[in-house]
């Protein structure tokens, strides 16, 4: 059967005359009806593994603007916490893991196959979706890739420049390659669960991949993409893969081939006209407004959204964001995108 969904299709490789749109983080705490869920959940680990409200928050904002794809509500920290890693969160100040420094601390964590019982609500909010979404929105699952959630095994926290996951690659290569192993390893799993489960695209976050300097980039940012990608399509060869290495910058170019991803998103670290030289020629790109867009809005909104699609237009394109939506965005402005996106031409 062709396919219609937009998402699927533009994947596919076809150059659509709109661009299909999601937004990173467009579950979150600039929408009044998340913050609601999230306060009756309690906090926000207990709205991860409800399942019902998990999947409630991924339909508001398919509800409130209709995006062409739902991304399921869960956190790359989901994983390691499933592995063994103690994990909560401080208001107002992120994530907190207790660390994996050591050979001991390595050895203590749970093999890669037992994550599955304590991922299994995260796999049911996916079965959730898969019935409830409107037939046209295509259903992402994804993880953090492996380089990214290290960073937060070895530090406990998040990190301006990765300091503690660099320093221990450098001090105890054996123990970091084993932490980068059993994640990668792991991922393979949870993603592909999370396929059965009715995920219809994986997207691997790498958010600090940018942090990762000559072949360190090659080894700890493209080679477990790479492997990941190749092990889910030896099971699910038609389920397509985006690769979000964030902060690439000219190191994007090739990386479709390198990875072997079907798309490459973009932060806004690089310009959509580079981008669409030197990338897109390689496949499908996601990407790149600036977030702050979705709070300053205004006619620089406007004119930059349509510079993005411009720049994108000969080729395939998801139209995203370069990152997250902040939760001081302003709604009405993602309204305003997605109207110069739909209507403004
Ligand atoms: O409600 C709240 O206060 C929590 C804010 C929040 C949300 C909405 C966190 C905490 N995680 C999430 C959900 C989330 N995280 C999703 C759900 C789907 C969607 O996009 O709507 C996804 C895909 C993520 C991925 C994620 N979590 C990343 C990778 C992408 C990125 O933003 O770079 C990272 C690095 C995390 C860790 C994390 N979780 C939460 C915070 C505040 C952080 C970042 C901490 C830091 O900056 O170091």
């Amino acid at each position: 059967m062709a396919q219609t969904k937009t998402i699927l299709r533009a994947l596919a490789g076809e150059t659509l005359p709109t661009p299909p749109i999601w937004m990173m983080r467009q579950a979150g705490r600039y929408l009044p009806e998340y913050r609601a869920t999230r306060a009756e959940a309690g906090d926000f680990l207990s709205l991860c593994y409800n399942s019902d409200l998990a999947a409630e928050v991924t339909l508001q904002p398919i509800r409130r603007y209709g995006f062409d794809a739902a991304i399921l509500f869960a956190d790359i920290l989901l994983l390691p916490q499933a592995l063994g890693a103690d994990l909560w969160f401080v208001t107002g100040e992120g994530p907190r893991l207790s660390t994996t420094t050591t050979p001991e601390g390595l050895r203590a964590l749970k093999p890669a196959d037992a994550i599955h019982e304590h991922l299994a609500p995260v796999y049911e909010t996916v079965r959730i979706l898969s019935r409830e979404l409107p037939s046209e929105t295509t259903l992402i699952g994804f993880a953090g890739a492996p380089w990214t959630v290290a960073t937060y095994m070895i530090a406990g926290q998040g990190t301006p420049d990765q300091g503690p996951a660099h320093a221990l690659k450098a001090a105890d290569r054996a123990t970091f390659q084993g932490i980068i192993d059993l994640l990668t390893e792991s991922t393979i799993l949870y993603l592909s669960e999370q396929i059965k489960a009715g995920a219809e695209v994986v997207k691997i976050f790498d958010s600090w991949a940018g942090s990762l300097e000559g072949q360190d980039f090659i080894d700890f940012a493209v080679k477990p993409a790479a492997r990941i990608t190749k092990a889910l399509k030896d099971i699910h060869p038609d389920v397509p893969v985006i690769a979000f290495p964030r902060g690439a910058g000219e190191r994007y170019a090739g990386l479709h081939a390198a990875i072997g991803a079907d798309c490459i998103a973009l932060d806004d670290g690089v310009t959509p006209e580079w981008a669409a030289a030197h990338v897109q020629t390689g496949g499908c790109v996601q990407g790149n407004l600036a977030s702050s867009h979705m709070v300053t809005g205004g006619e620089t909104l406007v004119q930059e959204t349509r510079r993005v699609v411009d720049a994108f237009s000969k080729g395939p394109h998801i139209f995203n964001l370069g990152h997250g939506i902040t939760p001081d965005a302003n709604p009405e402005n993602v309204q305003l995108m997605i109207d110069t996106i739909r209507n403004g031409k």
